[in-house]
């Protein structure tokens, strides 16, 4: 049960992270009054809408340490949590994170998916197309979210969106229909009209630089992979996408990488790989890259004495996130073809980003006895309190604060709060730690 707590704290930063809504946490002392309450005004004018138009979309989580919304983190993020809830629906229980909706009797891990999905799905338009972010047009000041004030901006649809979006809802689709059928059957529809949109267009991201002077820009630079991850998807759902020969085809030649908010495609085949009533020869193809995959990370692990997958030269910008993806990529491949040596290497990468590092640091605000201490994030900045259970990015030889020393591996990494390349949480990379400390919480 050592990692039970780990999981709860994990799981229950995002409702400290939820956005729109008052905070008032007796957990763990952290307030703030209702933020963002306006949210957004359409940055320009679309093919739906003049610039200037309200699109209601208030709700959902901020992104990271700043108070920026994003589509493509918010989708992976929620697609994480119910994969998730779906491998290990005995660790997850109504009441376990303390928060507004415990006792409803729906397990609170979906109670705050919902969070971001119904942000989500403010943020399609009426002909299925999916805006990319919502955000201010300056990166918000280090105060509580209630004081940043300045207007929020809805910025332009991408298909690369609207693709993650039709993937994430057809997820949610089939895992709600269980705990709240009219739910599950409000995200089927607006999943399939996002995919009806995709249909009728190519590759396609209304953007300007000037979107990004205030938020990530968290940039596509085509839509293929998230055009496959939401073919798979609504395959596992149950929609016939595809015939099943260009099906095959496509998840033959397809080249997956860890689940990130730049392709998700894994996710994909595992849910295709675990569907029931789907030729077997597609549930075996889909298999065999899900193995390759992973035995390409475990042969990385064999390389290093902490049996972690990044390399000395590999740590960038998320390497925690990306390390504990790798373990989720060996964590999925032994769902479908159990095998230990998936299981310890996925292990060492949690050991790896709680303490069991070169720095002897963990990566997760408020535990351990070495918790990462001055994130930077605007909200426990401003608080003077901790935020517990939030990853951060971690070691990065790129260095792109200039706060943390460059090419250093594993010790380009610093505790303070203006190492925004090394020491900032994000939703996305608390999905890879929430889906890595159920793998080893107990029930
Ligand atoms: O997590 C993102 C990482 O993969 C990118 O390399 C980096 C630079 O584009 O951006 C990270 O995301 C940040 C986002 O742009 C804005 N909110 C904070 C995110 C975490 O640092
Ligand atoms: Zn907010």
């Amino acid at each position: 049960s050592v990692y039970n707590e780990l999981l709860r704290l994990a799981t229950r930063a995002l409702y400290l992270q939820r956005c729109g809504v008052e905070l008032l946490d007796e957990e763990t002392g952290l307030f703030h009054p209702p933020c963002h309450t306006a949210d957004g005004i359409l940055a320009r004018a679309d093919e739906c809408y003049p610039a200037g138009k309200l699109i209601p979309a208030s709700g959902g989580w901020h992104d990271a340490g700043d108070y920026g919304k994003y589509t493509p983190t918010t989708t992976v993020t929620v697609a994480q949590m119910l994969t998730a809830f779906e491998l290990w629906p005995e660790k997850f229980r109504d009441g376990q994170l303390r928060i507004p909706e415990s006792g409803n009797g729906i397990p609170d891990i979906l109670d705050e998916a919902k969070v971001g999905l119904s942000w989500l799905l403010y943020m399609q338009r009426p002909d299925g197309a999916v805006y990319h972010k919502l955000s201010g047009a300056s990166w918000p000041p280090f105060t509580g979210p209630e004081m940043d004030g300045q207007p929020r901006y809805v910025y332009g649809i991408s298909t690369a969106d609207t693709a993650k979006f039709a993937a994430t809802m057809a997820i949610a689709a089939r895992v709600f229909r269980e705990y709240d059928p009219a739910f599950a059957a409000k995200a089927r529809k607006a999943a399939l009209a996002a995919w009806g949109f995709l249909r009728r267009r190519g590759w396609y991201w209304d953007h300007v630089d000037l979107d990004d002077n205030g938020s990530g820009a968290y940039a596509a630079h085509g839509d293929a992979a998230d055009r496959l991850w939401a073919v798979l998807e609504l395959t596992a759902l149950g929609e016939e996408v595809l015939s099943s020969s260009e099906l095959r085809t496509q998840i033959e030649t397809s080249s997956p990488s860890t689940v990130g908010w730049e392709n998700a495609v894994l996710l994909g085949l595992f849910h295709l790989a675990r569907a029931s009533g789907l030729e077997a020869g597609l549930r075996e193809a889909a298999t065999e890259k899900m193995v390759a995959l992973a035995e390409r990370y475990l042969a990385a692990a064999r390389q290093s004495g902490y049996g972690y997958t990044i390399g000395f030269a590999e740590f960038a910008w998320a390497s925690n996130k990306e390390a504990l993806a790798r373990g989720g990529a060996m964590l999925l491949a032994d769902a479908l073809r159990p095998k230990r040596a998936y299981r310890e290497i996925a292990l060492a990468q949690l050991d790896f980003v709680l303490g069991k590092n070169p720095l002897s640091k963990c990566f997760v605000t408020g535990v351990g006895s070495d918790p990462v201490r001055s994130p930077h994030h605007r909200f426990a900045a401003a608080s003077g309190k901790v935020v517990p259970g939030l990853l951060v990015g971690g070691p990065n030889n790129r260095a792109e604060s200039g706060v943390e020393e460059a090419g250093q591996g594993p010790f380009s990494y610093r505790d303070v709060q203006a190492s925004y390349s090394s020491n900032e949480p994000a939703i996305d990379y608390n999905a890879a730690l929430i889906f890595a400390a159920a793998a080893f919480a107990g029930r």
